[in-house]
């Protein structure tokens, strides 16, 4: 039997949080070491490699701030980087630590528990290894437990069958076949293009039509990169000190933007067509009154629909591809080429609010009116996520409560996103609670990273060797980010998203991310600081 490893600090994954957890970790002087399942490290990066993944953030802001070196040498070639080239980035930035050798590929963690006396973790993998540690950092990620679609005969489909979110290393040629894509999330917009460029035949299966607009990505342009890095440090300052931790959305920059004052339901129509024309794909959300009133939110759907019907060529098609739910309800999609490619002769949309899946069979897809023969299936349908990875672990804290436990009965219940009460010394990076997938996923990262770091070097200095979320604190958190969510798009009645759980049967209807912002967020976590950790107790 292998003996069992004892560290300071197990991290758990190896995408953007568990790269910076080791090196931030261990440059403090914690022994460290991260189990990540994948058999490479990359994490999102790693496994959404279908054709077309791409990230809606610019990579100048879409990256580590925290080391200069690697700010100064890595070179991105694109606004908005593609798949391999994140990848490719994460890959150097682990060499170029020296990571690698704090690093454990191909290993899951299945079981955790807690040892009240002795003060630890016990940690156990799929494959039989045991680590006990002091601490534990999950940073497993907001979106990484794929949802199982819950499609009846699935298994007997006799074609192959891809799923977005674990796509083959080697990729897939879809040239010669008749190709079937299930769910048009952001995963399904980007790789639906791309796959009708290849395949003989493409069926989209719609449940939910996207709000998604043109991306507008592009090569960067010469020495456009330069002026970035010439300044670097101010661009980090603003993304910081940002909403969302950044200073554009796509190619869209919010510098110098002022909220729109105009009201859409107090404009007539052709007035709001006319900023149609000025505005284009903007104009729908550029209203002082769509995101608070459903009426108003309702006005700018149809603004969204003018858009899609200007290039859709089908009137049916155009209709079918207009959102049944509010505008804001669900993550701002970025496209190229989108809609376009429903004017493609071989793309046809199945709409499913018309026309439902039945079940699949070994030749395809069966609707309620019709069957669609399709040789691949590929799969975009989504995450449990937030609390979807760490629930299917065994993770038992104090008095043998399960953490799974307590997220199925309470909710997804955490103080700051950082800590549950009754699970000591385990910390979660961008857990339920704080801003993450709201806002710039790295700069969401990089701040709970560095909390954390302090906070066990703090700990280390004042001879304490436990923390711990106080519940009356993580009450108190929840109602807050409860009560910034009451009456918003976000919960209303229609909008049922994954930032709700509503994609996930059985799954408390409760928002996970904290809409206050990242500025608030970062000042409550500091004040805490300041005040000895308050909230937590320390021991
Ligand atoms: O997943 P989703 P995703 N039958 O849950 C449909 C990030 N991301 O992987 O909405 C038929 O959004 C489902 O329909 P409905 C980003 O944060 C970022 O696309 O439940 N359809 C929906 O259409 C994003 O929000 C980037 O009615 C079924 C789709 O599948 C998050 O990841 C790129 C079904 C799932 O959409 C998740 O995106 C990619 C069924 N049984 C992802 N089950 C960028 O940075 C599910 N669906 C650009």
């Amino acid at each position: 039997m292998e003996a069992v490893r004892n560290y300071d600090v197990v991290v758990i994954g190896a995408g953007f949080s568990g790269l910076y957890a080791v090196h931030s970790l261990r440059e403090t002087g914690f022994s460290v070491i991260a189990l990540e399942k994948a058999d490479g490290v990359g994490g999102t990066w790693f496994w959404n490699r279908y054709p077309g993944a791409r990230c809606d953030v610019q990579s100048i802001e879409y990256s580590y701030s925290f080391s200069k070196e690697i700010q100064q040498e890595w070179e991105w070639t694109e606004l908005m980087s593609a798949q391999p080239e994140i990848e490719a980035y994460l890959n150097f930035v682990a060499d170029r630590l020296d990571l690698r050798r704090d690093i454990q590929l191909s290993t899951l963690v299945t079981a955790m528990s807690y040892d009240e006396d002795g003060h630890r973790w016990t940690i156990e993998t799929e494959g039989g290894e045991t680590f006990v540690a002091r601490f534990v950092v999950a940073a497993t990620g907001c979106l990484s437990e794929p949802l199982e679609p819950g499609l009846r005969g699935l298994e007997t489909f006799a074609g192959t069958c891809l799923f977005t979110n674990r796509f083959p290393k080697e990729g897939f040629d879809f040239r010669g076949h008749r190709v079937g894509v299930i769910g048009t999330g952001s995963s399904g917009v980007q790789c639906i293009p791309i796959i009708a460029e290849q395949a003989d035949h493409l069926t989209v299966f719609q449940r939910s039509a996207a709000y998604s607009r043109p991306a507008d990505n592009r090569p960067l342009r010469p020495g456009e990169l330069d002026a970035v890095k010439a300044n670097y440090e101010e661009l980090r300052v603003k993304q910081r000190g940002a909403y969302a931790g950044l200073v554009s959305f796509g190619a869209v920059s919010f510098e110098g933007m002022e909220p729109p004052e105009r009201r859409i339901l107090e404009t007539p129509i052709d007035e709001r067509l006319a900023l149609v024309d000025q505005l284009g794909w903007s104009a729908p959300g550029a209203w002082a009154d769509v995101m608070f009133d459903l009426e108003a939110n309702q006005a700018g759907t149809e603004l969204y629909g003018e858009l899609i019907r200007r290039v859709v060529d089908d009137p049916e098609v155009a209709e079918s591809l207009v959102p049944h739910y509010p505008m804001g309800c669900k993550r701002q999609i970025l496209d190229t080429g989108y809609f376009e490619t429903f004017n493609r002769d071989h793309v046809t949309l199945v709409d499913l609010r018309k026309d439902p899946i039945e079940e699949i069979t070994a030749t395809g897809v069966t609707t309620r009116d019709r069957h669609h023969d399709v040789d691949v299936l590929v799969l975009a349908t989504g995450f449990d996520a937030m609390t979807g990875t760490l629930n299917r672990i065994e993770i038992t804290g104090r008095n043998g409560r399960m953490l799974r436990d307590v997220w199925n009965s309470e909710g997804p219940v955490s103080y700051l996103g950082l800590q549950v009460a009754g699970f000591p010394n385990l910390f979660t990076v961008t857990g339920p609670g704080s801003p993450s997938v709201l806002t710039n996923m790295v700069v969401s990262i990089e701040q709970h990273v560095e909390w954390i770091t302090d906070c066990l070097r703090y700990l280390r200095d004042h001879d304490h060797r436990t923390i711990e979320a106080e519940p009356d604190a993580q009450e108190e958190w929840v109602d807050h980010a409860a009560s910034l969510v009451q009456g918003t798009i976000r919960n209303s009645e229609g909008c049922n998203s994954w930032y709700l759980g509503a994609n996930v049967p059985g799954k408390r209807r409760i928002h996970m991310p904290y809409i206050g912002g990242l500025p608030a967020y970062r000042r409550k976590c500091d004040e805490v600081v300041a005040a000895g950790y308050s909230g937590f107790s320390l021991s």
